[in-house]
């Protein structure tokens, strides 16, 4: 069975890795690269519907049990409904946050125990990504940037900056021990700057690096 790549992209608020990830798809587009772009919470049709219930903008109190309870049943009908189907059909999966978001939120910010919440990413879905780009930047001025969009907060984005940056821990702390799977990009320079260190780290692990070399 032919088997496509797995790439995740993760961050803390207002990295710029969504802004990141577009820039990638349409490097993939440009190269003919099969592949598809999807996000949690919202990457399938069931997760549409969750995603309003866990960012809600309005005063509900979700209580952190649900909200992780909720973040996993949108990754068990992600994954089977969109991300093994595409990987099964060799496409390259470019998905905006996935389970090391679980660890970093809701065991650095909310204070799951670590231990537990491998076991339940492991029972939503025991997919890893093979590839995992993590946009790195001081917590405060990725608050700035996401504040600039003028969108209003989400449940997340009200949090306070011990949480964040208790996020950013967790973050840095899986990707010092799998170093193999994790690429850390530094995200506090300009669009410009992030994108050729995106591109300059990861190139070798992409379709695009065999195609470019049939092509020369
Ligand atoms: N969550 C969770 O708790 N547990 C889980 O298991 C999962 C998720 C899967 C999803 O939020 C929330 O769910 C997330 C974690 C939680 N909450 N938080 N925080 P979302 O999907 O609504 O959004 P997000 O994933 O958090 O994305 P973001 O932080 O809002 O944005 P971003 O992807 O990091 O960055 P961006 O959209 O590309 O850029 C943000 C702004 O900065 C935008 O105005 C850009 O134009 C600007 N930007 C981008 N790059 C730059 C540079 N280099 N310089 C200056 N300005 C820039």
């Amino acid at each position: 069975m032919t088997k496509g790549l797995f790439i995740t992209f993760e961050g803390t608020e207002g990295s710029g890795k969504t802004t990141q990830l577009r820039l990638l798809a349409a490097l993939l587009n440009k190269y003919g690269i099969p592949h598809i772009v999807t996000r949690e919470p919202g990457g399938s049709r069931l997760s549409t519907q969750l995603r309003r219930w866990i960012l809600n903008k309005l005063d509900y109190k979700l209580m952190p049990q649900t909200e992780l309870l909720l973040f996993l049943a949108d990754r068990a009908q992600h994954v089977g409904e969109v991300v093994e189907p595409a990987l099964k059909q060799g496409k390259v999966v470019v998905c905006d946050r996935y389970s090391d978001s679980t660890l970093a939120y809701q065991g650095g910010g909310r204070g799951f125990d670590m231990k537990l919440l491998k076991i339940l990413n492991q029972a939503a879905s025991g997919l890893k990504p093979d590839l995992t780009l993590l946009f790195d930047l001081p917590v405060e001025a990725g608050l700035r940037r996401a504040l600039g969009r003028g969108q209003g907060k989400d449940r997340m984005e009200r949090e306070g900056l011990q949480f964040h940056k208790a996020v950013r821990r967790v973050y840095l702390e899986i990707a010092r021990k799998e170093k193999g799977r994790f690429i850390v990009v530094n995200a506090n320079q300009s669009r410009e700057a992030i994108y050729h260190e995106m591109i300059e780290k990861l190139i070798d692990r992409l379709p695009v690096a065999k195609k470019g070399k049939k092509r020369a």
